[in-house]
C-alpha cells in the first residue's frame, strides 16, 4: 500500500495547536510531522510530537474494556465486550440513582484531548443524567480573572507581534517546554534588536534565549509589579496622555498603592535588589514597545489573580496597550468563535446541580455528604498523577464502595484503581474541530486512520451511554460529524468574515480579529481598569501566598518538563529516558546543608505526604527552592508517589484556580 499523507491537529493542552501531517500505511499512522503550511507551526513540532506514532500505537495501548479482577488498585483485569461494560455500567448507575440520587455521580474530566466535540461530550449526557457537574479550575481560571479585572474582554493581539517588540518579558512561562512556537517569533524580534528577559524562579532551559535573567520568590511578583510602578511614577516615567485618554484609577493607585512599594520594600519582598528593580523599571520606561508574555506559573498561588491583574496594570502605566509590538499577551480567547453551546447543552439539566471543584477531588471522594460520591466517571483525565494532594486522592479512588469507570488510552495510575476500564481512541482516530489558546487558528480534523483495537472515542461511549440509560433526545443520535456540521453553520461573532476555505484541505483557518480589536478597550468603562469598581479590593494591592505560612524551610516549583505534558508522554520510553529520572532540583547550598550528593535518592516532606526523588544538584535553581520538574505517573515513581502527594487543595484569591506552585518542603536523604 502506498503511503498517504493526512492532515491532523496536535489534541494536547498546549497554547500552540500545532498543524500535523500524517503519513499512514496500512491504517497505521508511521510518521508525524510539522505542516509546514499551518500558520503558526511552519513545519516543526516540539520534542514530544516528534514521535506521536509510537504513543499512537503504544504496546501499552488498551485495546477491549476491561472489568476489575483483583482488589482495587492492583490493576488486575480481564476483558470483558462493550456490551458488558455498558450494561454493567448503566445496572451500577440505576442502583446508585436509586439509593443516593444522580448527584452520587460524579464525572472528571480534563484536557487529554482539546478538541471541541470530544474533549465536552460528556457534559450533555451528565446534564441530562443530572449528575455533580465538575468546575474545571485546575488550569489557571486565576489567572483569566486577573486579567479581566483589569482589561474586561479585551482580546489579546496576535502572537506574532511580538517580533515587532524591542523588549520582550517572559513573565512566569517556560516557553522552551511550553510556547516553542512562540519562542521561534522571540528569537526573530531578538535577530532585529530586542532585548529578551526572563522572569522566573529557577533558571528554566528558556534562560538561553534571555539576555537578562532575573529569579524572583516564589509568588511575590505583585510585589515586583508594585515596585516597578512605584519607579516609573516616581521619576515621571508614565505616559500621562494615554492614562489620560485611557486609564481608569491611575490617581488613586499613586496615591493608595504605590508609596508603600519603594525599591526597598519590593527587593525583601521578590529578593531582587533594590538596584535591579530601579534599573528594571528604567528599562521599561524606556522601550518602544515592551511585550509582556504572562505564563500561567505565577498565577498558580493563593494570591495568584492579584498577580495577574497588578502585573496587567504595567503596560497601562507606559501607554503600550494598543501599540504593535507592545501590551501584555496572557494567550488568545477564542471561546466566542464557536457557539459552545451547542456543544454543552446545559438546558438538559432539569435543575442546576451540585458543583465540584475539580482541585478538591480528594475532599469530595472521602469527605462529601449528601450523597456521597458513589460513581465517578474519568475521562481524558488522569487524577491519579496531576490532581493536587495525591494521597488524599489515592484515599478516595481505593474506597471500596465507590463505583469508578474510567476511559484511557493507557492503564493510567487513574485506571488502576477502576471498576471498569474503556479503551479510548487517540486524537488519530477520530474527528474533532479545534480552536487555539495561543493563536488564533481554528482547523477540523478528520480520522486519519481506524480505531487502535477496540477503543471508541469520548463522543461515541456517551452515545452508547446515553442509549443504555434510555435518553431518547435525538442530540444523542448524532455522530462527532454532525455536530461539528452544526457548530460551523451556526454563527459566533469571533468566526465572522473567516475565510474558511482551507478547511476543505483539512487546513487551518486564522480568526481575523476587527482591526481595532485590542485597541478598543473592553471593560465596563471603556478604560483600562486599574481601578475596578465591582472587585472586593477595588485597586490592586500586595497579598501574600499562601505558602508563606507553610512551616517546611524550602519552596517547591511543580513546573513543566520539555518531554512530557502534565501526565501524558510517560508511555513513551524514549521520552521518559530524557528526563532522567524523577529529579528534584536543588541548590548545592541546601544538598550540602543536608549531606545530599547529586544523583542520592531523596525524600521530600510536608504535611500532604512525601515522595521519593532523585537529587539534582545545580545552580540553576537558588537556595531555598527546589524544583520537580514533569507530572510522573506512579508507576515510574521511585516511591510510588509523585510531586502531587506535595501539593495542597488550597484554592486560589479568585476562580477557585490550583495552587500547584504555592507550597513549602523539607528535603532529607532516603535512609
Ligand atoms: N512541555 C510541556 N508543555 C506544556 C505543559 C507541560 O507540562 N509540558 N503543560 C501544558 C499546560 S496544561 C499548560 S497550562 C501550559 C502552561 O505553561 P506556562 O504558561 O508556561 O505555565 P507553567 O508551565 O505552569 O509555568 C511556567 C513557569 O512559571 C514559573 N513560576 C512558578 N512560580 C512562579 C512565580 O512565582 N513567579 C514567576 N515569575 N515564575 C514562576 C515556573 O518555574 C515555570 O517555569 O503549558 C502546556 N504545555
Ligand atoms: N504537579 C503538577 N501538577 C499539575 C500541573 C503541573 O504543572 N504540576 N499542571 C496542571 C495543569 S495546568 C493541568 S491543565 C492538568 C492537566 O491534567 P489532565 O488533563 O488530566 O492531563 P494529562 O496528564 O495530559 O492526562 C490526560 C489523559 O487523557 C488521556 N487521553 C488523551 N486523549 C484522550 C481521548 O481522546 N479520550 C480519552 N478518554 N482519554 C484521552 C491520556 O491518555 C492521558 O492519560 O494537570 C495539572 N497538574
Ligand atoms: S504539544 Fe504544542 S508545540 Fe508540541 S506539537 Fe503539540 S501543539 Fe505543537
Ligand atoms: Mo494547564
Amino acid at each position: 500500500m502506498p503511503r498517504e499523507i493526512k492532515r491532523s491537529v496536535c489534541p494536547y493542552d498546549c497554547p500552540d495547536t500545532c498543524g500535523l501531517l500524517v503519513e499512514v500505511e496500512d491504517g497505521n499512522a508511521v510518521r508525524v510531522s510539522g505542516d509546514p503550511e499551518h500558520p503558526y507551526t511552519r513545519g516543526f513540532l516540539c520534542p514530544k510530537m516528534l514521535h506521536y506514532e509510537k504513543t499512537v500505537h503504544s504496546p501499552r495501548r488498551l485495546t477491549t474494556p476491561l472489568l476489575r479482577s483483583g482488589a482495587k488498585g492492583s490493576g488486575e483485569f480481564r476483558p470483558v465486550s462493550w456490551n458488558e461494560a455498558i450494561s454493567t455500567i448503566a445496572e451500577r448507575w440505576r442502583e446508585i440513582i436509586a439509593r443516593h440520587g444522580a448527584e452520587a455521580i460524579l464525572p472528571y474530566s480534563y484536557a487529554g484531548t482539546m478538541g471541541l466535540v470530544q474533549r465536552n461530550s460528556g457534559h450533555p449526557f451528565f446534564h441530562r443524567l443530572g449528575a455533580s457537574r465538575l468546575d474545571r479550575t485546575i488550569c489557571s481560571p486565576a489567572k483569566d480573572a486577573g486579567w479581566k479585572g483589569v482589561m474586561g474582554d479585551t482580546p489579546a493581539c496576535h502572537p506574532d507581534e511580538v517580533a515587532k517588540s524591542d523588549l520582550v518579558i517572559l513573565w512566569g512561562i517556560n516557553a522552551a517546554a511550553t510556547s516553542i512556537h512562540f519562542l521561534r517569533m522571540v528569537h526573530e524580534a531578538k535577530k532585529k534588536g530586542a532585548t529578551v528577559w526572563l522572569i522566573d524562579t529557577y533558571e528554566t532551559p528558556t534562560a538561553a534565549s534571555a539576555d537578562k535573567v532575573f529569579l524572583v520568590r516564589p509568588g511575590s511578583d505583585g510585589a515586583l509589579a508594585l515596585g516597578l510602578m512605584h519607579v516609573l511614577a516616581r521619576d515621571g516615567m508614565v505616559d500621562r496622555e494615554f492614562i489620560a485618554a485611557r486609564v481608569q484609577g491611575f490617581a488613586e493607585l499613586q496615591k493608595e498603592v504605590l508609596p508603600d512599594f519603594p525599591p526597598e520594600r519590593a527587593s525583601e519582598l521578590t529578593g531582587l535588589p533594590g538596584a535591579v528593580i530601579e534599573a528594571m523599571a528604567r528599562g521599561y520606561g524606556a522601550a518602544r514597545a515592551p511585550f509582556i508574555r504572562l505564563g500561567s506559573g505565577l498565577s498558580r498561588y493563593g494570591n495568584g489573580a492579584m498577580t495577574v491583574r497588578t502585573i496587567a496594570c504595567l503596560p497601562a502605566l507606559v501607554g503600550v496597550y494598543g501599540r504593535e509590538g507592545g501590551g501584555c499577551f496572557p494567550g488568545t480567547s477564542t471561546g466566542s468563535a464557536f457557539a459552545i453551546r451547542e456543544v454543552l447543552r446545559e438546558d438538559f439539566m432539569e435543575k442546576p446541580t451540585r458543583i465540584v471543584n475539580m482541585n478538591r477531588l480528594g475532599h469530595a471522594l472521602n469527605e462529601l455528604a449528601d450523597p456521597p460520591v458513589m460513581g465517578l466517571y474519568v475521562y481524558h483525565s488522569n487524577p491519579a498523577a496531576i490532581t493536587p494532594d495525591q494521597n488524599a486522592v489515592l484515599a478516595g479512588l481505593a474506597r471500596e464502595e465507590l463505583f469508578t469507570v474510567v476511559h484511557e488510552r493507557f492503564l493510567t495510575d487513574t485506571a488502576r484503581f477502576a471498576d471498569i476500564v474503556l479503551p479510548a481512541t487517540s486524537s488519530l482516530e477520530q474527528s474533532d474541530l479545534y480552536r487555539a489558546y495561543g493563536t488564533y487558528c481554528i482547523q477540523r480534523a478528520a480520522a486519519a486512520i481506524p480505531p487502535v483495537g477496540e477503543s471508541r472515542s469520548n463522543w461515541e461511549v456517551f452515545a452508547l451511554l446515553a442509549s443504555a440509560m434510555g435518553f431518547d433526545e435525538p442530540f444523542f443520535r448524532q455522530s462527532a460529524d454532525d455536530l461539528i456540521d452544526r457548530l460551523l453553520a451556526l454563527p459566533a461573532p469571533l468566526r465572522e468574515g473567516t475565510d474558511l476555505s482551507p478547511f476543505s484541505e483539512g487546513k487551518a483557518a486564522e480568526l481575523t480579529l476587527p482591526p481595532d480589536a485590542c485597541r478598543r478597550f473592553q471593560t465596563p468603562s471603556g478604560r483600562i481598569e486599574i481601578l475596578n469598581p465591582r472587585e472586593e479590593e477595588q485597586l490592586p494591592r500586595w497579598l501574600p501566598p499562601h505558602g508563606e505560612g507553610d512551616p517546611q524551610p524550602l519552596r517547591l516549583m511543580t513546573a513543566p518538563t520539555i518531554f512530557a505534558l502534565n501526565a501524558s508522554f510517560y508511555e513513551q520510553d524514549e521520552l521518559r529516558d530524557k528526563q532522567r529520572g524523577m529529579l528534584l532540583l536543588m541548590n548545592p547550598a541546601d544538598a550540602g546543608g543536608k549531606g545530599i550528593a547529586d544523583g542520592e535518592r531523596v525524600v521530600a516532606w510536608n504535611g500532604f505526604g512525601e515522595a521519593v526523588f532523585f537529587a539534582s544538584v545545580t545552580p540553576k535553581v537558588p537556595a531555598g527552592v527546589v524544583v520537580a520538574e514533569g507530572v510522573w505517573w506512579l508507576e515510574f515513581a521511585p516511591g510510588a508517589r509523585s510531586v502531587n502527594a506535595l501539593t495542597s487543595q488550597r484554592l486560589t484569591d479568585q476562580g477557585g484556580g490550583s495552587t500547584f506552585y504555592d507550597n513549602r518542603v523539607d528535603v532529607r536523604r532516603e535512609e
